[in-house]
Formats: structure tokens, C-alpha cells, sequence
């Protein structure tokens, strides 16, 4: 750990900040763990308004995976994510929408977005959608895409987001076990200035699928003649049927007092579709209600938000991170939020920075991936925008290795911005594991301390003789929980809080299976940690990417901070493969900033970065360069399908469910490379 020891000395603003000091988050945690019902009554009514209050906070408990929160209480979410805001502040920004080409950019109000809902809500009732009815949304990152989200709450409908890029197969998966009889798409999107299918994609996903009865086609991309192939009775052009509803149209009184629905706290508000390891996709399921508060109290605590911010997360809303920090916890808390459809280069690798300057946010949230990719490009893109709005700058979706870390706070922050690592997952609703503007001192590499409501643990198999042995029944794994610091072990939150997943669609069987049964009484997070000396926790990676060579256990994330700190590496990825006599051998992947680099020299100086930084045990068996790694649309390495390649399956079929894979390409040619060496 001898990379992660830097303090550093960062002096936050602490005016204006929502948790003063550390001593007050010191008081707020303690009071959230031993006295939760106290602590979520308060700030249920702090943060949301309430149709009919509730009486009982919460019950249940992770045995039974029975969570509730507030579950006698009723609230809108129209009300409180939209209606409000128009009426406090009808011309104030609410969406910044960036579209993949900067002249097409433009900004929507509280005004606008709420007769936007309102209309894309008349629209599903008039399709027939129920209370409880699952619609599809395939979409790009929109202010349509947002409408659509908002009109399924504003019905009681769930809604089900599908990544924009994802492919037919993957949709049609999704689909079917939803059961969702109504989608929202578009004709195209655009990516990098290309023009791409989205209504031909659904068509195929949906070949056969009776029970899918509407697509509300939005014409995205206008003045195009390439075919999308309506099919009649099923298929409808969104605008049209917009029209309708409004004033002069056929439709203009029906519906015309639509009132949002008034949900109780229970109530499914979405359901997302996330990977495991193996399997097919599960759809995790959040209530309204505890969901909602943890969202807008996590948002406000991590980014510092105050009145007339503009919050900028460049995520895809297909992610869990786009529908907590793009959509559901800025509009709570009434700010306005950036809708980025592009990518950190087009039109060019500038693209980032424009945004910031041009728009002054506050609040940058991206992931370490993104972060790699544009520190990749040096800092002279950076050298013309001050970036002088930023207060707080945030990294989600993988451990931040020191060097990204380093950049990012430095050239990005200008060392004067808070960088929050925000730690959290699908399953959690809103980030767990984060530091506090104003609170929390930063360490290098760490995702500090936990939020409100949050006990992590660490946990270690059949007990450790300084731990406590905690009471077991017979057959169920032996455990304790690791009382000291300065420790690793397996990442569990001890308990509940208000916006843990309830369950899997269809399969709480797997649920319970998969987060509470393994630990009673502790939801596991799938990730390991280490706490230092203070208490901080640091993500060490999914607990499946430990690589143990010569007995020594070495995570795959602490390989990969290292090898990237070699200036020539852009990303680096590590997998154990079987080996006779080590146990395990390390095989690292390497994408190169410049191709024409010479190959051997490089292959050198990683090994001896290995060897001297971390071990000479950590030796690497095999180096190979490849132009680019597997990865999910949220910019996670699929190791899984490294993995098995370095078993010598080349099998593309066998590697599982791929659907959330961004680029297939990049697996043949690993197949191909790495064939030629083992
Ligand atoms: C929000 C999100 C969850 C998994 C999680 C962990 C990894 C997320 C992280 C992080 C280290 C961070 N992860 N944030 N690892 N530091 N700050 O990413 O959700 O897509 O469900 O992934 O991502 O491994 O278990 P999701």
C-alpha cells in the first residue's frame, strides 16, 4: 500500500457546504447507524415532500430480504423532481442537453421539461400503460429520453432503460423477462458524428415478441431517408402523437387533467438490468421512496450542491450512475444537468473542457476509464479553458489509480477542486463510499469513508483469532467480521439503508442468494477492500480479481495502478492464468499511447515495474500490447472474457452473456495476439 499513503493537505471551502465539518459528519454517521429511524425521519421531510406522511421509517431485514422504508407513506415523483422546481423557478435551466454535435446543443427549463412529462405522460395512458407496467426506454442520453423516464412515474409506470449502443439481442433478453409491452426509442442517434440505427435495432429484438404491442418511434435524426420500417398498428412517430395532446390537436382535453400519480414509497420506480459474472442479466428493482432520499441526500453531501449549480455527469443514462446522478438526484435537488450524448473526443479531444467552460458547472462526475483516456491525450487540450466554475470533481465505476488520480485532481481539479471517488454499484442506489467536500481530509487513491446510513465491514472466511467469532448457524459459512485497521478483507454493509435494491425481477431466490444469504445479516458487495490505519476504506476490485501466484495475492487493481503508471501505458488490464507450478501466473494486456512504440523495450519496463513496485513474485508470465480492451458501456474491463482467452478458449460463444460489451471487435484481435504466444 505504500503508493496510497500520501495525505493530502487540501483545505476545502467550507462555506456554503451542506456538512460543515468532519466532526458533524462524525455525528450524522453515528447518529444514521444507531439510530436510523430518527435520522431517515428527518431527512425524508428535509428532502422530499410527501403526499401522506408515513408512521414506520422502515422494517424488515436482510434474512428475509424484506426491506421496506417508509412504506405507509405517498409521494410524486413529478412533484418532487419537476413540479416544484417550475413552479420556484419556471425559466431556470433544468437540462443541458450536449448533443453528439455541439451546435445541436441546447438547454430546456423547468417550464418546458414539465409540459414535456406531462405530454409524454398522456401519451402512455393513452397507449393503455398501467400502474406497474414495465416500459422500455432505448434511447440515447436526451432531454426525450428524460421525458419518457418522467411520464412512466408520473402514470406509476416502472420504466426499463436499455443502453443506447446495446444490440438487439441484448434488448430482446431484456424484453422478454420484463415483459415490457411498451418501448420508447428513436429512429437513429448519433455517435462521433456517425449516424446509427435505433428503431432497426428494436425491430429485431423484438421479431416475434407478441406481447410488445407499441414502439413510440422520436425522430432524433431528421431529414434522413434510410428506411426504419413502421409497422402498422404498432409502431407510432412520437411527434405526431405528441401533437395530438397539444393545444388545437385531436387529443387536446383528453387527459388534459392528468394528475401525477401519487406512488407509495414501496413502489417499483425502475427496474435496471445489471451483468453478474455468470448468468443471464438480472433486473434489480428500486422503490420510489427510500431510493429517491438516498438520491438527492447522497447528491448533496458528495457534491457540495447549492442553489443555481449545474451539474455536469458525462455518464450514459443506461447506467445506474445516469439515473441517480444525471436524472433523479439533480432534479430532486433542483439544479440544472448536463445530458452528454458524445464522447470526450468529438468533435475533438477538447470536448470535455468546452463543456465546463461553456455552460460554468460546478460538478464534473465521470469514470477513471474516461479519465485515463483524456489524460492519455496530455494536457495542452486543457491549456485554453480555466475551468474556473468546478467546485467538485468526481470518478465512479473502478478503482482510480493513483497516477489518474493525481492528473485528474491536478489538471482537472487545479488542485483547488474536491475529487470525490464515489464507491458504489447498481445494487446500492447511490454512492456508499465517498469523501465530503468541507469534511473529509483526501487520500490518493482512496474512496475514504462511508456515506450516511452506510456500515461497511470487513469480513474474513472462518474467522480471524483477533476477531470476533460471530454466532453462526450450523452449515452457513464460518466468518468475522475484521475489527481492526490496517486490514483487507470482504467488502459487506452491515444492515440496510433506504435505497438498497429490493430484489431481482422474477427471482428473489437469486437475490437473496447472490447479496444477503452468503454473510447473514451483512449485503455483500462483490469487492474486496482495504482500511488503513484512519479508517479509510480502498476499493481493491471485484473480489473474483484476485490473482494468487506462489501463494502471494496479489489484486488485479493494484497490478493494473502500477503498470499504469508507466507514462507509455494508456490502460492495462490483469488476469491470472493457470500455471503448473506458481499456482497462478499474472498475464497483463497493455493499449499503448503511441503504436510505434518498440514493443520489447515496453514489455521490459513493465515486468520491472511489476518487480520493483510491488514484488518480484508479481513478475508477469506474458505481456501482450493490444490496441484496445473489452469493456462494458460504463468503461469496465470485461476480464471475465480475458480470462478465458488465456485458457486457450477462444470460443467467443462460450464467454457468456456479451450483450453489455461496447466494442465485440476488440476480442478478436486479442484472440488472435494472444494465440500467437501461448
Ligand atoms: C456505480 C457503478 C459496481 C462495481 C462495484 C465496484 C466498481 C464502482 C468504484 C468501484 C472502485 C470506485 N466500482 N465505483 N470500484 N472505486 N469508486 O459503477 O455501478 O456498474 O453496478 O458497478 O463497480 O467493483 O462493485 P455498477
Amino acid at each position: 500500500m505504500s503508493n496510497f499513503d500520501c495525505k493530502n493537505k487540501f483545505k476545502p471551502d467550507t462555506e456554503g457546504t451542506y456538512i460543515k465539518s468532519f466532526k458533524e459528519y462524525q455525528s450524522l454517521h453515528k447518529k444514521s447507524i444507531e439510530d436510523p429511524q430518527a435520522f431517515w425521519y428527518e431527512k425524508a421531510h428535509e428532502f422530499l415532500n410527501w403526499d401522506k406522511s408515513f408512521t414506520k421509517v422502515s422494517s424488515g431485514n436482510l434474512k428475509y430480504g424484506n426491506v421496506k422504508y417508509f412504506e405507509d407513506g405517498y409521494l410524486s415523483v413529478y412533484q418532487n423532481c419537476v413540479l416544484r422546481h417550475k413552479e420556484a423557478n419556471p425559466n431556470g435551466i433544468a437540462l443541458i442537453y450536449e448533443a453528439d454535435n455541439p451546435e445541436e446543443a441546447r438547454s430546456v427549463t423547468w417550464l418546458e421539461l414539465s409540459q414535456q412529462v406531462q405530454l409524454y405522460a398522456r401519451v402512455l395512458k393513452q397507449m393503455g400503460v398501467k400502474k406497474g407496467d414495465v416500459v422500455t426506454i432505448y434511447m440515447s442520453t436526451s432531454p426525450e429520453a428524460i421525458y419518457a423516464m418522467f411520464a412512466c412515474s408520473y402514470i406509476g409506470a416502472v420504466h426499463s432503460v436499455i443502453f443506447g449502443g446495446f444490440s438487439s439481442d441484448a434488448i430482446k433478453a431484456r424484453v422478454l423477462d420484463s415483459k415490457s409491452e411498451v418501448i420508447f426509442t428513436q429512429n437513429f442517434t448519433k455517435r462521433r458524428g456517425r449516424t446509427i440505427p435505433m428503431k432497426t435495432t428494436i425491430n429485431k429484438a423484438i421479431e416475434g415478441i407478441d406481447f410488445v404491442r407499441k414502439v413510440l418511434v422520436y425522430g432524433r435524426v431528421k431529414n434522413i431517408k434510410e428506411e426504419i420500417n413502421m409497422k402498422p398498428n404498432r409502431d407510432i412517430l412520437l411527434e405526431s402523437l405528441l401533437e395530438e395532446f397539444q393545444e388545437g390537436g385531436k387529443y387536446e382535453n383528453v387527459y388534459a387533467n392528468l394528475q401525477p400519480m401519487s406512488m407509495n414509497a414501496e413502489d417499483p420506480l425502475f427496474l435496471l438490468y445489471t451483468s453478474g459474472s455468470t448468468g443471464k442479466p438480472k433486473a434489480l428493482i428500486h422503490t420510489t421512496g427510500g431510493y429517491l432520499l438516498n438520491a438527492a441526500l447522497t447528491h448533496k453531501t458528495v457534491f457540495d450542491i447549492r442553489k443555481g449549480d449545474r451539474f455536469g455527469c458525462v455518464a450514459d443514462i443506461g447506467w445506474i450512475t445516469g439515473h441517480t446522478y444525471i436524472v433523479y438526484a439533480p432534479m430532486l435537488n433542483g439544479v440544472s444537468t448536463v445530458l452528454f450524448e458524445s464522447t470526450p473526443d468529438y468533435p475533438s479531444i477538447t470536448r470535455y473542457w468546452e463543456v465546463i467552460d461553456k455552460w460554468g458547472l460546478t460538478q464534473f462526475y465521470t469514470s477513471p476509464t474516461a479519465v485515463r483516456f483524456v489524460m492519455s491525450c496530455g494536457t495542452d487540450p486543457l491549456k485554453d479553458f480555466s475551468l474556473k466554475s468546478l467546485r467538485v470533481i468526481g470518478s465512479v465505476g473502478e478503482p482510480i489509480g493513483v497516477e489518474a488520480w493525481n492528473w485528474y485532481f491536478k489538471n482537472v481539479g487545479k488542485s483547488r477542486c474536491y475529487l470525490v471517488d464515489t464507491y458504489w454499484m447498481t445494487e446500492s442506489g447511490a454512492i456508499m463510499i465517498s469523501a465530503i467536500p468541507g469534511a473529509t481530509t483526501l487520500k490518493r487513491g482512496s474512496a475514504t469513508l462511508p456515506l450516511f446510513g452506510i456500515s461497511p465491514q470487513l469480513l474474513v472466511k472462518n474467522g480471524g483469532s483477533k476477531s470476533i467469532e460471530l454466532s453462526m448457524q450450523k452449515k452457513q459459512r464460518k466468518f468475522s467480521e475484521i475489527a481492526e485497521n490496517d486490514q483487507s478483507g470482504i467488502l459487506t454493509i452491515k444492515g440496510h439503508w433506504p435505497s438498497i435494491t429490493r430484489t431481482i425481477l422474477g427471482n428473489h431466490k437469486r437475490y437473496l442468494e447472490t447479496y444477503l444469504s452468503p454473510y447473514p445479516g451483512y449485503f455483500l458487495t462483490g469487492d474486496s477492500a482495504y482500511r488503513d490505519m484512519d479508517g479509510y476504506y480502498f476499493i481493491k476490485g471485484r473480489i473474483d480479481d484476485v490473482i494468487n501466484v506462489c501463494a502471494h495475492r496479489f489484486g488485479t487493481s493494484e497490478l493494473e495502478s502500477t503498470l499504469t503508471l508507466h507514462p507509455k501505458a494508456v490502460e492495462v488490464a490483469v488476469v491470472g492464468m493457470p500455471h503448473k507450478i506458481k499456482g497462478e501466473a499474472i498475464f497483463v494486456f497493455c493499449v499503448l499511447k503511441d503504436k510505434h512504440t518498440e514493443e520489447m523495450v515496453i514489455k521490459n519496463e513493465l515486468k520491472s515495474l511489476l518487480q520493483t513496485s510491488i514484488s518480484k513474485i508479481a513478475s508477469p508470465e506474458h505481456i501482450v500490447i493490444v490496441d484496445s480492451l473489452p469493456k462494458t458501456r460504463s468503461g469496465k474491463i470485461m476480464r471475465r472474457i480475458l480470462k478465458k482467452i488465456v485458457r486457450k478458449n477462444y470460443e467467443v460463444a462460450t464467454y457468456g452473456d456479451l450483450s453489455t460489451l461496447l466494442n465485440p471487435d476488440s476480442v478478436d484481435s486479442i484472440v488472435s495476439n494472444v494465440k500467437k504466444i501461448l
